[in-house]
């Protein structure tokens, strides 16, 4: 059978904890669930974006890799993964958290879910997300912008 394979983008970011040990949790949880060729970039130590007064400063990475399922099967394993690492289901808006998964790209896929939307809907303005993910996949065309990774980037 013809397995699909859909190149996939995924944000990651902490702001609790031991965020190195968290990404390394996703990661092997990500690829336990499936994720293959998992690429991931460096770490980079960023300023939160709003979020509420007094956050913490955040440790954001991005990752590549190859998914085979449905866009909504891979959010479901990346809500269980953030859960799994103590993140609690329910929760204000942009609170400090162990850990943050963020599809961003799915293949060249728009999606626009009450749940999920991809590309995700504020990514091309937030450096914490494009320059992990410039590092990794500079030359990624981005659904909708008929531009780069890096071209966005350059733009901020
Ligand atoms: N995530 C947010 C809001 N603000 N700021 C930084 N620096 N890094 C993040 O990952 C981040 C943020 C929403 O998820
Ligand atoms: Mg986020
Ligand atoms: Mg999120």
């Amino acid at each position: 059978m013809h397995l699909k394979s859909y190149k996939t983008a995924i944000a990651l970011g902490g702001n609790i904890g031991d965020t190195t040990a968290y990404f390394k949790f996703a990661c092997d949880a990500l690829s336990s669930g499936g994720l293959d060729s998992i690429v991931i970039s460096s770490e980079y130590h960023t300023k939160p974006v709003d979020c509420p007064p007094g956050s913490a400063d955040f440790v954001n990475a991005a990752l590549t890799g190859v998914w085979h399922k449905s866009p909504e099967e891979l959010l479901e394993l990346c809500q269980k993964i953030e859960i799994d690492a103590g993140r609690p289901v329910v929760r204000g808006v942009n609170v400090p958290r162990t850990l943050d998964l963020d599809i961003i790209i799915f293949d060249d896929l728009k999606i626009d879910l009450p749940q999920l939307r991809v590309p995700h809907p504020r990514f091309h303005q937030r450096a914490f997300v494009l320059e992990p993910l410039a590092e990794i996949a500079p030359d990624w065309n981005v659904p909708g912008f008929q531009l780069t990774v890096a071209q966005l980037l350059k733009k901020l």
